[in-house]
């Protein structure tokens, strides 16, 4: 099918014009056709002030995967039993560096997800100033209620068709949902043995065999260091801020820390079966809990109420129309459980309580409509391509301590961290001002992200 538009030119008409053209030729990706819109609506002064990436019609390649890879995933259980499930991976955008994102477990997981998180990897990976492409893979493999020695078989089965595609110059995976130390482990043996190479093909790493300090505290850290930022834009800072944070995975785990470090409460988590209110806050000593019951014993949230009685759990109905966590009278929020966690009532809720700072820790965690309630509210709103590309960030810090084979200390890799935050901060400030967005970080983000990669891609070539 022939999508390309008529004209190369600008305008609303012209970006509509790329979203049917797109839509029609992939009507069962929602997820990924909604990526592409939030991104379309920033560049259209972009395209009116640089008219050669109309003319070699950037917009028309990026928008388009280099690569998408699928493939079967067989393996046994403890029982005997023979299970099938789908890899994938979705190599973007190649244009300033090595594809680099993560790779997700997670039953939902299906190509139209992949490509609206490679797609955002793109820009965000852009925006941490470091020469990482745009890629993301995954499976639709539950390792919710498998023993360590089916996510071996299963890691070491997903790699043993992955292999092909990956390496430490080509395409580097990490973590994401449901893959986490434990998973890049087996997948890392497995790479190891097949290719008879020990490189950095993969980050996230633990620290004795080739990881970067602080990777996995980086995703979580970068979020509250960019919500400091904005912060800092109102002449506030996050010291006695009460904030609501989702998920209690990797990313809320971390946020969690830094945020009482930097003096904030944190007084919610969740997961997909239901959440806890702790109005007396989490403190460091209810984290250790939270972590051990998430990461050793990997149990359900619902246990936090057992151990500390100051906290409420209750349930999620996935029926109910809101998600009552978002109701909770608070100061800021840090989504960091999944993709379309905050919708319209949920952002009016969060309006009502209080909230004034919103920083995404996960991908996408905001309906478009949600979004807009926020940002005309006034809330400041810290894109997750911003927001938490901190993650990325110190993976990329990762892969050049494995080109010297050296380990740089803590306080090295969070000195980084730290400016690359406030650069991205900055850099979304300056391009959505200079692009009349004012201070919008979601049009900032999207134009700054997009403009180097539009550049290298023009200056390579048609490839
Ligand atoms: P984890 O697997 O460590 O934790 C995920 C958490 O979110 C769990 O509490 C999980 O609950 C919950 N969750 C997952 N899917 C759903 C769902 N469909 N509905 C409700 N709750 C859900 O993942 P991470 O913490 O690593 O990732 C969280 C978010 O952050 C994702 O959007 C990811 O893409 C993003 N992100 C992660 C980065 C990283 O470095 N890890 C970097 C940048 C962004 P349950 O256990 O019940 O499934
Ligand atoms: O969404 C993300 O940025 C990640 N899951 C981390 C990617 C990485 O390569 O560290």
């Amino acid at each position: 099918m022939d999508t390309s538009v008529a004209t190369p030119g600008t305008g609303s008409m012209f970006m509509q014009d790329h979203l049917d053209a797109l839509t029609r030729r992939d009507p069962n990706q929602p997820e990924f056709l909604q990526a592409v819109q939030e991104v379309i609506v920033s560049l259209e002064p972009v395209l009116e002030r640089h008219p050669h990436y109309g003319q070699q019609r950037v917009l028309e390649r990026l928008l388009e995967p280099e690569r998408v890879i699928q493939f079967r995933v067989p393996w046994q259980a403890d029982d005997g039993t023979v299970h099938v499930n789908r890899g994938f991976r979705v190599g973007f955008n190649s244009a300033i560096g090595p594809y680099k994102g993560g790779l997700r477990f997670h039953p939902s997981v299906n190509l139209s997800i992949l490509k609206f998180l490679a797609f955002e990897q793109i820009f965000k990976n852009s925006l941490t100033g470091q020469p990482i492409g745009g890629g993301k893979g995954g499976s639709d493999f539950d390792p919710r209620g498998r023993s360590n020695s089916e996510v071996m078989r299963f890691c070491q089965s997903f790699m043993t068709e992955l292999f092909r595609h990956v390496g430490h110059n080509t395409d580097v995976p990490a973590g994401d949902i449901g893959v986490g130390g434990r998973e890049i482990g087996f997948l890392f043996g497995q790479y190891k043995r097949i290719t008879n190479t020990f490189t950095g093909v993969l980050t996230g790493r633990a620290p004795g065999w080739g990881g970067s300090l602080l990777r996995p505290e980086a995703t979580g850290y970068g979020a509250v260091y960019f919500a400091a930022e904005m912060a800092e834009t109102q002449g506030e800072s996050l010291e006695g801020k009460r904030c609501l944070v989702s998920g209690s995975g990797n990313v809320a785990q971390y946020a969690c820390r830094k945020l009482i470090e930097l003096g904030a409460t944190p007084i919610t988590l969740s997961d997909s079966s239901g959440w806890i209110h702790d109005p007396e806050g989490i403190t460091e000593e209810k984290l250790q809990f939270v972590m051990e019951l998430k990461n050793e014993r990997r149990g359900r949230i619902a246990e936090y109420v057992e151990r500390f009685t100051s906290a409420t759990w209750a349930p999620v109905d996935s029926a109910a129309d809101h998600h009552p966590l978002w109701c909770v009278p608070a100061d800021a929020a840090f989504p960091s459980a999944t993709q379309n966690e905050i919708n319209d009532s949920d952002a009016a809720n969060l309006i009502e309580g209080g909230v004034g700072l919103v920083s995404e820790g996960a991908n996408m965690p905001t309906t478009p409509e949600a979004q807009d309630r926020l940002v005309d509210a006034g809330v400041l709103l810290g894109p997750g391509k911003a927001a938490n590309a901190g993650g990325v960030a110190v993976s990329a810090l990762e892969m050049a301590q494995a080109s010297q084979r050296l380990r740089w200390t803590t306080e090295e890799v969070d000195r980084h961290l730290k400016r690359i935050m406030h650069d991205i901060h900055a850099v979304c400030l300056d391009a959505a001002g200079s692009y009349g967005f004012g201070s919008d970080y979601r049009h900032g983000a999207n134009i700054a992200g997009f403009r180097k990669v539009a550049d290298a891609m023009i200056d390579q070539g048609l490839v």
